[in-house]
């Protein structure tokens, strides 16, 4: 590892909260067995709407220091983009409102998120035409996977702040990805390595018996 990737890990993973959610995938938890078209319902199948914000992760949080962080961009892409936190905070930065939905059965309306638009970075990354599928990995080693055109979304952001404050460390700074349209275990909290590729590669949740995509609608929580 390059020395501008070292980070500060504090806490624990939680082994046992990962098992357990191992074991709700098989036995097919929290599923309803019924679908919904957003456009007709705000409130995907399953969910209950919560006004606060609660934390989750492996119980794992890196603590970057703001001279390290890179944001790279990598793999099958015509310009590598590897990004200093100024250097991200200097590209034009945009708003966007959506709700969220965690597998676990929490829904949170009108968030209000600050950062950089997906398709922006896309734009200056330059992805070949044989991308297909987008590999993500965070400072905490968490993986998560997208094909290219849920990543894609306008609606997608990279975003640093949250309700119009600097985005705190356990919600994901300083910078996390918000895939608002999947169960909310595709927004990867502290993002560093963006890899396009040609075949998929399920990350972290997705090879533990969650769904590889995630639409809450369909209630696509395990695969
Ligand atoms: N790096 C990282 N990102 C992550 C996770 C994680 O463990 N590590 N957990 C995911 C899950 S399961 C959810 S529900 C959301 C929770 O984000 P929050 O803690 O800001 O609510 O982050 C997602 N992104
Ligand atoms: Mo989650």
């Amino acid at each position: 590892m390059a020395d501008e990737d070292e980070v500060r890990l504090t806490g624990q993973v939680k082994d046992k909260l990962v098992r357990s959610k191992e074991a709700w995938a098989r036995e097919g938890r929290l599923l309803t067995g019924s679908t919904a078209d957003p456009l007709a319902k705000r409130l995907p199948p399953g969910q209950r709407l919560v006004q606060d914000f609660p934390v989750l992760d492996l119980g794992v949080q890196p603590d970057v220091n703001p001279a390290n962080w890179r944001l790279r961009v990598e793999g099958l892409v015509m310009a590598p983009l590897r990004l200093t936190l100024e250097e991200f905070m200097a590209l034009p930065q945009s708003e966007r409102v959506n709700d969220i939905h965690c597998v676990t059965q929490w829904s949170r309306y009108d968030n209000h998120w600050q950062g950089v638009p997906v398709q922006a970075l896309l734009a200056m990354a330059r992805p070949k035409d044989e991308a297909r599928f987008v590999a993500l990995t965070s400072y905490d080693g968490y993986t998560t996977n997208l094909a290219m055109d849920d990543f894609a979304r306008d609606e997608n952001l990279f975003a640093h702040s949250w309700a119009g404050a600097k985005l705190e460390r356990q919600h994901g700074g300083p910078v996390r990805l918000v895939v608002p349209h999947l169960y909310f275990w595709k927004s990867p909290k502290w993002v560093t390595r963006i890899e396009l590729l040609r075949e998929d590669r399920p990350g972290f949740w997705e090879v533990r018996g969650y769904h590889n995509r995630g639409d809450p609608w369909m209630e696509e929580r395990y695969g």
